[in-house]
């Protein structure tokens, strides 16, 4: 068994909002690269976390009027916050640092000094544009139409006190790793970072801050706070211990085997990142990984395109294991690929219902029928030629799945495994079990063959596909009898290894069929709550500006009425009919949009305010002479009104004023 450490991370989330599908990918593909290593035996450290620092979470939490603490406290650990959203998608990681945990935010201020101490820190003067009403430092592409963003009025060039990073003086050295070894992939990824940061020339990086104060303190310079990219990248050797006794795994798992990271973030990793290393004088990593992005209808997943998928509606609708399959299943890592409901509900049917769940449930259901649920010794040996194709494509899977796994290509991966499930659903239909079945006496040893043979094939794919589905795996695994021996990564290179006594049982379906039309439905539901939810709670209409005079006000003539009879219109969803008594001794009919709000019986007798010298007006055929007053607001998206209702002792025609 092949014993060593691996050490391998997520980037740490930013809890500004709740965690989206395109995040969900990212930790789920991390996921099953590691428990595909512990797989292989190696003793492997998964770390994720959340990066909680930075002007932008300052900025959001004021806006929702709490502390940045409590802000960012409510979206790592509170419900369907972060740590629920991995545990639901069932995340092996050992370790989850906050960047607000104490032990990092000490250690970060060390690392800091670290580097002012051996000069590749330095104080300068950061420039930029100033807006005085405001008291802000904005950059040049901040700036809106060349103002201030925040309220739009002229900006000054101006210039604040900062401490700066040497990156200039590692531009060679990084050049160097990323052209000349396999240190960042894929390979697309390097020319891009050379031919758009590298060649243009690196300047020194600007890392600290005086304009916000939720970040790491610089603790020789209080007023300055740690640049949020230094502070987030630490995260990979802190959570070891580096600098820190709250672990001490640094000398164990550093240097990191890989970071998995989103491509847009490759930038801090492949250059910043190594930068720092070599400034601290450690190891770098062995490996960057720049996956691409889950688009939705082409663009990026985003809450203000109002575009975001919820992986939890998705993970209640289908399944976590079938979630988790169909994001490494679908897109190729290193690419962009499309997110939609239909693809994953096609994949669903196609491979898991289809192909999968029916190998599974055909075999085993076959098992019991004809042998009771044991097969019979003395089965024959491997004769015909459709036994040698299958048995040879299922023996030969492990070596060639791990090529793809090594290489970060869970896609291609799972291609191959698929690629051996329909083979052996075409054995079962080259082989026709039920026809051997017919003459149990003559065909028996052929028959208990066959079956094992898809027994056999079913169990190699099971362990191959365990990090992807680890829970639905065990339940096959539990229907095909293997034995826990049969479960490990050696198993999976060796045919034969399930003992051809297994007890097989038919359980339940493992991936039932989803009916497309009903699931996209309730998805729709799902959403469009979510989005209800998701609306200010209360709103009201917003203040007229301009002005009434008070003697056009006193215009209106403002009565108490009673209500003697209430109707609906006919043909109006709207409308409702009112008889009242205005005090005069004739009946006034007035209609009012109020039907979607109140039964018409529950209205008699009510004193209502009515505007009574409005010209009389047509509505649905029927005179309105006047207007019934109410209170207007919306809740959660939705208008309300409220009939405004005297109390019973003001008599009819008492006007108001
Ligand atoms: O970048 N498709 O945090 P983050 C695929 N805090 N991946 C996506 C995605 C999508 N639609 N949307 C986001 C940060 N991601 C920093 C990291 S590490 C020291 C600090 C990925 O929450 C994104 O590419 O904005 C990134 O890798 C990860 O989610 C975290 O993004």
């Amino acid at each position: 068994m092949e014993q060593q450490k691996y050490y391998i991370t997520t980037p740490i989330y930013y809890p500004s909002d709740k965690l989206h599908i395109g995040h969900t990918y990212c930790t789920v593909a991390t996921d099953a690269f590691a428990r595909y290593q512990r797989l292989r035996g190696r003793e492997v450290l998964f770390l994720t976390g959340t990066d909680e620092h930075g002007q932008k979470i300052e900025d959001k939490a004021h806006e929702a009027g709490v502390t940045p603490q409590a802000f960012v406290d409510n979206i790592v650990t509170g419900e369907r916050g972060v740590m629920d959203l991995w545990k639901l998608m069932n995340i092996s990681n050992d370790r989850f640092i906050r960047t607000t945990d104490d032990y990092h935010v000490s250690a970060i201020q060390k690392i800091f000094r670290k580097m002012y101490d051996n000069g590749d820190i330095y104080k300068g003067a950061y420039k930029g544009k100033y807006c005085k009403p405001c008291e802000s430092f904005w950059t040049e592409s901040q700036l809106v139409e060349g103002k201030c963003p925040d309220c739009g009025r002229p900006v000054e060039d101006a210039e604040e006190e900062a401490y700066f990073f040497r990156l200039s003086k590692y531009a060679k050295p990084i050049q160097d790793l990323l052209e000349n070894t396999d240190f960042l992939e894929p390979r697309s990824r390097v020319n891009e970072m050379v031919n758009n940061f590298i060649k243009p020339g690196l300047e020194d990086l600007c890392v600290s801050r005086t304009s916000f104060t939720w970040g790491v303190p610089v603790d020789f310079d209080p007023g300055h706070v740690v640049y949020v990219w230094i502070d987030a990248l630490s995260n990979y050797i802190t959570a070891l211990g580096y600098d820190n006794d709250k672990y001490q795994d640094f000398e164990q798992f550093w240097p990191a085997d890989v970071h998995i990271v989103g491509k847009e973030i490759v930038r801090f990793h492949a250059i910043i990142w190594p930068a720092m290393l070599m400034s601290l004088g450690l190891p770098l990593p062995k490996k960057v990984y720049g996956h691409g992005w889950l688009l939705f209808d082409g663009g990026k997943m985003s809450k203000s395109k109002g575009n975001v998928v919820d992986p939890y509606i998705l993970a209640e609708q289908f399944g976590v294991d079938a979630l988790r399959f169909f994001l490494l299943r679908t897109f190729p890592f290193g690419s962009d690929g499309n997110f939609s409901n239909e693809l994953l509900i096609q994949t669903i049917n196609t491979d898991l219902a289809n192909d999968l769940g029916n190998l599974v449930s055909r075999t085993t259901a076959m098992v019991g029928k004809y042998f009771g649920g044991t097969l019979p010794g003395g089965m024959e040996e491997n004769t015909q030629e459709v036994d040698a194709d299958l048995t040879a494509k299922a023996a030969a899977l492990q070596g060639i799945y791990a090529q793809q796994m090594d290489q970060y290509a869970p896609h291609k991966a799972l291609d191959e495994v698929f690629k051996v499930i329909q083979r052996a659903n075409k054995y079962i239909d080259e082989t026709a079990p039920w026809a051997l079945a017919k003459d149990l006496q003559a065909n028996g040893p052929r028959l208990a063959r066959v079956l094992y043979n898809l027994l056999e094939t079913t169990r190699i794919c099971g362990v191959l596909l365990t990090p992807f589905m680890p829970e639905s795996m065990e339940k096959l695994f539990v229907q095909i009898g293997a034995c826990a021996h049969c479960r490990t990564w050696e198993s999976a290179g060796v045919w034969g290894s399930l003992s051809t006594a297994a007890a097989v049982t038919k359980g339940e379906n493992l991936f039932p069929r989803v009916d497309a039309q009903q699931a996209l439905e309730t998805l729709e539901q799902a959403a469009e709550a979510q989005r209800k939810a998701a609306l200010p709670a209360l709103e009201i209409a917003p203040y007229t500006q301009e002005q009434v005079d008070f003697d056009t006000f006193c215009r209106s003539d403002l009565r108490a009425v009673k209500v003697k009879d209430c109707q609906p219109v006919k043909k109006s969803a709207k409308l409702l009919k009112f008889t009242l008594d205005d005090g005069t001794g004739t009946d006034r009919q007035i209609l009012s949009g109020i039907a979607m709000y109140y039964q018409p019986e529950e209205l008699v007798g009510k004193t209502l305010v009515a505007i009574v010298n409005l010209p009389p007006r047509k509505m649905m055929g029927q005179e309105s002479c006047g207007m019934l007053l109410s209170a207007v607001h919306t809740e959660q998206g939705e208008e309300r009104l409220n009939l405004i209702v005297l109390p019973d002792a003001i008599p009819a025609g008492a006007k108001l004023c």
